[in-house]
């Protein structure tokens, strides 16, 4: 359907994108570079933080045809909401880490208060045509927000992490509202067929919930529109990244940093949806099962640092930190060190090398929504020498990529023997699966993910709600 006849875009997240600060190639230019086609808005939160609400202004700035508008948080919506019910309520639960969630009645009513205030901020600045596309987790409220203040438009909602069985979601306090809040989307996507079934059958078997079509729900009155939408990433951009001359320098910098090595390669945000204790765990057990690969094998696990204020994350950095302490330790000599753990950004073009140079990539998420970093590895490897891509069974990319090695990140013994099997694998066969793996990656690329629920959106027969 061409895109000049279509109404006005707003698209809504957390955080609003900063345009002059993007990273070439990530989801957030491919969410701009298609606001900039056909023209909108992008409305959230501007990262900022004031002292009380007195301080809250609404900014407006316009880049082409993109206007931003966005708002503080005042320091209590910080710590309530985002800290509070966003990072240590909805994340860990809807990751199905129910040991690690932390409830208050603050923090939810704090999640009630500023779905609010962005559905009263944005109710203000909607065209009668506009179509309106949230995403994630921070959001889920926004839709019932924007119908009881009368607003008719479409709206759209993406989740990015996964959607857990019934029995875990009810784990979240007041679950019952945010479901019934929910449900004022017209159109929800998820990333794979396993989230879509936990959210239709919260909806059938605990809401009244009925099909009334593949992929359509009649729920509290409403209809809506229940997709799959895999999130994928821009493949050209990124191959080309990972073979340009200054990746090949950085690639023989990486191969000349000690005797031929296999390089393992690691790349998450510190976050303990990421298994990286268990990773590390593996790798030690690689260690001891197969010691000829002893001073040749090296993990190098890149994790930035992110919600440190919230303490299970600074558990998990001081757990990983005594982790390849002890493995180094254990296992290092002068001339070689098995952990190489790095804690910071690294640019997007240093990790396409990264990636290129590194015969592992080493995806072993406990669980996880998608896990780009599965998709970016493929991308970047030499089609005619590739790489191994070994997967965690519990990251959403596994429902597309089987021809990964797929593991069990619980397991130890089961991710060392992959590791094992990969490094061992012939060539003809790693040609063959990052074959398989590449075209599913181009198949499912980020132009496509937005295309499809966009359309999705645009023309889905559901009636405007009343
Ligand atoms: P994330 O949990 O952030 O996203 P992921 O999909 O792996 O996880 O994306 C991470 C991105 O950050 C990748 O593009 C990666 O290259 C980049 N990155 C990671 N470490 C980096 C570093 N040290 N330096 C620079 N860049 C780094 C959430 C969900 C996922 C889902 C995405 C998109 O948790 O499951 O795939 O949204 O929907």
């Amino acid at each position: 359907m061409g895109e000049s006849n279509m109404r006005r875009l707003v698209v809504v997240s957390n955080r609003v994108a900063d345009p002059d600060r993007q990273a070439a190639g990530g989801l957030a230019v491919c969410i701009l570079d298609r606001l900039l086609e056909r023209g909108g808005v992008w409305f959230g939160w501007n990262g900022d933080i004031v002292a009380n609400e007195a301080g809250i202004g609404v900014a407006c700035t316009r880049q082409s045809n993109v206007t931003f508008v966005t708002m503080p948080l005042t320091e209590r919506d910080y710590s309530e909401h985002y800290l509070g019910f966003c990072n240590a309520a909805l994340w860990p639960v809807l990751h199905y880490r129910l040991d690690l969630a932390r409830f208050t009645q603050e923090n939810t009513e704090a999640y009630r208060r500023v779905n609010d205030r962005f559905a009263e901020e944005l109710a203000q600045i909607l065209g009668k045509s506009d179509i309106v596309w949230a995403h994630d987790y921070h959001l889920i409220a926004l839709a019932a927000g924007l119908r009881s203040r009368g607003i008719r438009n479409r709206l759209g909602f993406f989740l990015h992490i996964p959607f857990p069985p019934p029995d875990v979601l009810v784990a979240v306090p007041e679950h019952e509202w945010l479901m019934n809040a929910f449900v004022h989307y017209d159109v929800i996507g998820f990333q794979t067929k396993t989230d879509q079934a936990n959210f239709c059958r919260f909806a059938c078997e605990n809401m009244d919930g009925e099909m009334v079509a593949d992929d359509v729900l009649r729920v509290n009155g409403n209809i809506v529109s229940v997709s799959t939408f895999p999130v994928g990433i821009n493949v050209d951009s990124f191959a080309a990244m990972a073979s340009c001359a200054e990746a090949e320098k950085r690639i023989r910098w990486l191969h000349r940093c000690g005797e031929p090595r296999v390089n393992i390669i690691g790349v998450d945000r510190l976050d303990y949806t990421k298994g990286l204790p268990d990773r590390f765990r593996s790798f030690r057990r690689f260690l001891e099962l197969y010691p000829e690969h002893c001073k040749a094998a090296t993990l190098m696990q890149i994790a930035p640092p992110t919600r440190e204020e919230v303490k299970a994350y600074s558990d998990i950095r001081h757990e990983l930190e005594a982790l390849s302490g002890e493995i180094n330790g254990q296992f290092g000599d002068f001339d070689w060190t098995p952990v190489r753990y790095v804690h910071r950004n690294v640019p997007r073009e240093t990790l396409a090398a990264l990636y290129r140079g590194s015969q592992i990539g080493l995806v072993t998420p406990l669980r996880d929504g998608m896990n780009l970093v599965a998709k970016e590895y493929v991308a970047a490897q030499d089609p005619e020498n590739p790489g191994v891509l070994v997967l965690s069974r519990f990251a959403g990319a596994a429902e597309d990529l089987q021809e990964a090695l797929i593991v069990n990140p619980y397991d130890a013994d089961d991710v060392a023997q992959a590791i094992q099997r990969a490094i061992v694998m012939p060539r003809e066969e790693r040609k063959r699966r990052h074959a398989a793996l590449l075209a599913r990656v181009r198949e499912r690329d980020a132009y496509n993910w937005m295309g499809s629920f966009l359309r999705a959106l645009d023309a889905s027969p559901i009636p405007l709600a009343a």
